[in-house]
């Protein structure tokens, strides 16, 4: 600024007369000053070296510190916007840091859901993100899920299923998060195997807080998979996005009671957040579970009476391991899986997306394990017990 420029020097030296013993003078305090100087250099050097490698290390820590802080950062900010509370441990990556705002577990009801009323079948789904256990030794994870009607099956990772007659008008109204506790974050859609329709406009992908409906009508009978079909439509079904619609027969014999199973992979990221990708290419989850928790069905088991008749709906919704549905001690009497019916069977094979139901009765009082007969895949969570009302109590898997 001009202020500044204008200002004159107002101490310059004068020139003494002596010119010689000026120099003189001059040429010893310059000597001195020399000197005087490079120990000041030497000196702020070192002080500068000092404080420069201080610096550096506090730089160094607040910067790793930083780094290993950083990942609950976004967690912070998810549960400011959604008033659940969620974190977990800064650094080291525990794989059983605790996450806070998890679901309390509930168990869902095995048996299965009426037909709703209605000359035309009604459906309001949901899509909800949540974060929940899937396995009592897993951390928790954020998984994708669909409610129907208002049931949703918070605390576990499994889709609520849907069950009409065959001939039947359906109607489904999704709604992609109708609320802040849906917590949704992506688009979505739902492609129904069920339907004959076109996909392109049935099935679209619609954004956060949008809705969508359309109408088919089920006219095959069987146990139908529904999943979001939105790309990326591994990650969306890996993290979650697959239920079971069951198109009963116009005239299905009645039996003593009827459940849903629905068996599922799960492949848990960092605590309390989104699947892993990685994993699901790999067709490498943590746990398999029916009905969204591994052994849940083992812990607490389905209870059944001595020899009536059982019908188990199944549905192996993967997205990518086959299933070998079988249950300890019986024989299938009758099986109807893809549209073709069977008799005498020990295990029924599902293909990722197949379903299908399996009748039988348990001839005496005892606990009966059900598994995928791929063992390799049972020990991730895919096994539960059908206990019979007299028989011996926690006694679970024991035989
Ligand atoms: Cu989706």
């Amino acid at each position: 600024m001009p202020a500044t420029i204008d200002k004159a020097p107002t101490s310059e030296p004068e020139i003494p007369d002596d010119h010689e013993r000026l120099d003189a003078v001059e040429e010893r305090a310059g000597r001195t000053a020399t000197l005087e100087v490079l120990i000041m250099v030497f000196a702020i050097g070192a002080l500068g070296a000092i404080i420069g490698l201080a610096v550096l290390l506090v730089g160094l820590n607040r910067d790793s510190g930083n780094r290993s802080s950083a990942p609950t950062a976004p967690a912070s900010e998810a549960a400011a916007s959604d008033g659940a509370a969620e974190e977990h441990a800064a650094s080291g990556g525990a794989a059983d840091a605790p996450v806070a705002g998890v679901e309390p577990y509930k168990r869902p009801d095995p048996a299965l859901p009426a037909v709703p009323a209605g000359a035309v079948k009604k459906f309001k789904v949901d899509v909800f993100e949540h974060v929940t256990k899937v396995s009592n030794e897993k951390p928790a994870t954020r998984v994708w899920s669909f409610g129907v009607n208002g049931a949703l099956h918070r605390g576990t990772g499994v889709s609520t299923p849907m069950v009409v007659e065959q001939g039947d008008k359906v109607e489904i109204t999704l709604k992609n998060g109708g609320s802040k506790k849906m917590d949704v974050a992506f688009p979505h859609s739902i492609d129904f195997h069920s339907s004959e329709v076109a996909p392109n406009k049935a099935f679209k992908s619609i954004d956060p807080g949008k809705t969508h409906k359309f109408s088919f009508v089920a006219k095959h009978p069987g146990v139908f998979m529904y999943h979001c079909a939105t790309d990326p439509v591994l990650m969306h079904t890996g993290a979650g996005m697959v239920g079971m619609m069951i198109v009963k027969p116009k005239k299905l014999a009645p039996v003593d009671r009827e459940l849903w199973l629905t068996q599922q992979e799960f492949y848990i990221g960092e605590p309390g957040k989104d699947a892993d990708a990685t994993k699901m290419a790999e067709k490498n989850p943590d746990v398999i579970a029916f009905n969204g928790f591994a052994d849940q069905y083992k812990d607490k088991p389905i209870t059944v009476k001595r020899g009536e008749r059982v019908r188990v709906y199944v549905m192996n919704a993967g997205p990518s391991i086959w299933s070998a549905f079988h249950v300890i001690g019986t024989v299938f009497d009758r099986t109807v899986i893809e549209g073709t019916t069977g008799q005498d069977a020990q295990t029924v094979n599902l293909a990722p997306s197949q379903g299908g139901w399996v009748e039988f009765t348990l001839d005496q009082e005892g606990n009966y394990p059900f598994v995928t007969h791929g063992f390799g895949d049972m020990v991730r969570g895919a096994v539960g017990v059908l206990a019979t009302e007299n028989a011996p109590k926690g006694e679970g898997m024991k035989h």
